[in-house]
């Protein structure tokens, strides 16, 4: 039962993805506080997963960016709700250059990564504030490294006979941005990718903007600049808490399926109870299932009371983000915005 609980980035080599999941790993382990005091946390259950993100983390703190992996990663998560479990993910950083290798002696190692991709609950796009700046200003690669995008998500549709996943395009290091400029930097790229924001799509996509600090620059690897880094400083939480949303989404979804089965069964079981009585003694005593069909209807309605539990406790959950999520992120459904 536990499929689709997988959250994949894209983005080319330098768009902020490694940054970004040592940030988030972070800022989300210390505990995300919602307005009734319950607290989301997202941590590592594997102890050397963690050690290993802190470690990342205090890297930068000590003013040094991360290299360039030069091998990919694989982290798990566990999201948790006053502890309780709401999604366990895992996000794979892989190495630099691999999306957009043309080298044929790499197309199988490329070729398990997408489609390591298909079984995802959602996908986000990162691409770097300074790209989208230049492919305003026209500069060709910029604009290369954007329209690429929708390269990938068309190879996602290709791959999973358009499974309708819903995407977010996370546009990293907006602290090199002033708000009028990203504005303007979130209208190009919405525009620019039409098969995500375009009307007639049906697929849920959003769009965000994340920073780790103020001022942040880069000389020759040195971090420069305040890291910021909090459970919600910079947006950092917004990507995450889009990915519940939609998981938490699709469980609805499943429940409400569940529900109306259970419900079809119970009426059915109900109808054949009422045909059952309506016979006469003589028949039932030689063909009496009432026990059967009294026992059908007990278990559809147990069914249908565990649904319902589940499906009150799922848009709770639900409508706690939901503030979150709106207050960081652009939603829109089928080209629509919420
Ligand atoms: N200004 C600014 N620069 C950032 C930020 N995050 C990342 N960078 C820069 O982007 C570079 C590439 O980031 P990285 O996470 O390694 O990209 P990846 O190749 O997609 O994993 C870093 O070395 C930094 O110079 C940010 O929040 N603000
Ligand atoms: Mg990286």
């Amino acid at each position: 039962m536990e499929k689709n609980r997988k959250i994949s980035f894209y983005g080319l080599s330098r768009s902020g993805k490694s940054c970004y999941i040592f940030a988030m790993a972070q800022a989300l382990s210390q505990g995300l506080c919602f307005p009734d005091g319950e607290i989301l946390t997202v941590k590592s259950p594997i102890p050397m997963q963690m050690a290993k993100l802190y470690k990342s983390y205090q890297q930068m703190t000590d003013g040094r960016w991360p290299a360039g992996n030069t091998e990919s990663v694989d982290y798990n998560f566990n999201a948790r709700l006053r502890l309780e479990k709401l999604m366990s993910f895992n996000l794979k950083d892989y190495r630099g250059g691999l999306l957009d290798t043309c080298d044929e002696d790499e197309i199988d190692e490329q070729d398990e990564l997408f489609s390591s991709f298909e079984d995802s609950a959602v996908l986000l796009f990162f691409v770097g504030a300074d790209t989208i700046i230049k492919a305003m200003e026209k500069d060709v690669e910029s604009n290369i490294k954007l329209n690429f995008l929708s390269t990938l998500y068309e190879n996602f549709l290709d791959r999973t006979n358009d499974a309708r996943t819903p995407v977010m395009i996370v546009i990293s290091k907006s602290d090199m941005l002033s708000p009028q400029e990203l504005l303007k930097a979130k209208e190009f790229t919405k525009n620019k990718l039409q098969s995500m924001f375009g009307h007639g799509t049906n697929i849920t996509a959003a769009i965000t903007t994340v920073t780790l600090g103020k001022n942040l620059s880069n000389e020759n690897g040195e971090l420069e600049g305040d890291l910021i880094i909090g459970p919600t400083a910079g947006n950092i939480h917004i990507p995450i808490i889009y990915s519940l949303f939609c998981v938490i989404s699709n469980k609805i979804e499943e429940a409400i399926g569940k529900l109306s089965s259970a419900q079809d069964d119970y009426k059915n079981a109900q109808n054949e109870l009422n045909n059952e009585m309506s016979k006469s003694a003589f028949e039932k005593f030689f063909n009496n299932n009432e026990n059967k069909i009294r026992n059908r209807i007990n278990s559809s309605n147990n069914i249908i009371g565990k649904e319902k539990e589940a499906l009150i406790e799922l848009n709770n959950t639900l409508s706690k983000i939901k503030p979150f999520l709106l207050n960081g992120a652009d939603v829109y459904i089928n080209g629509t915005k919420l």
